[in-house]
């Protein structure tokens, strides 16, 4: 089994519930899920766009990278999200892969770990919820570390809703 950490994010179309939607599938699709809080958070890069909704998920699975890469976009294509190829457009739905394992893979589909992380609170401030003892096999920093020399300022709020499992 691989340990794996995914980012969701959503600014369209109800994002508290896709986000909720999709993290049902990943409960069928994945063992020991465990999900941070949802965060309110200010877009980061792109056009003017609404705000979005974040959250972390840490779970255990076989699939291989691409395999993993191939079902987690399924679920992304099943929130109705459609590309036009624009990067930073707002979306439905998007799920990434920020750790797997331990592994550092750059290929032109999947790079391991996902390369801009470390400088995204959105990203951090979820998974410092659930995995802050996590080591990011690049720089060796903890999660804890990273957050608490992340440089980016947009906000990150945490939202009380029952949807974040
Ligand atoms: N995703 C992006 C670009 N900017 N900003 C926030 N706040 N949250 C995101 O998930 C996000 C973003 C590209 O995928
Ligand atoms: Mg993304
Ligand atoms: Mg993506």
């Amino acid at each position: 089994m691989n340990s794996v950490v995914v980012s969701l994010g959503s600014n369209l179309n109800d994002p508290l519930k896709q986000l909720a939607v999709a993290l049902e599938y990943m409960r069928e699709e994945f063992t020991s899920l465990q999900v941070s809080s949802f965060y309110l958070t200010d877009p980061v890069g792109g056009p003017d766009q609404p705000d979005f909704v974040n959250a972390c998920a840490l779970f255990e699975t076989q699939l291989s990278p691409a395999q993993l890469l191939t079902k987690l976009q399924q679920i992304e294509a099943a929130s109705g999200r459609t590309r036009d190829g624009r990067r930073n457009e707002p979306r439905s739905l998007d799920i990434d892969i920020i750790l797997y394992a331990d592994l550092v893979l750059d290929e032109p589909d999947i790079t391991l770990p996902h390369p801009r992380f470390r400088k995204r609170r959105f990203v951090l401030e979820p998974l410092a919820e659930i995995g802050p003892h996590l080591t990011d096999p690049v720089s060796g920093k903890t999660i804890l570390e990273l957050l608490q020399h992340c440089p980016d300022s947009h906000r990150v709020e945490r939202i009380e809703t029952e949807l974040s499992a």
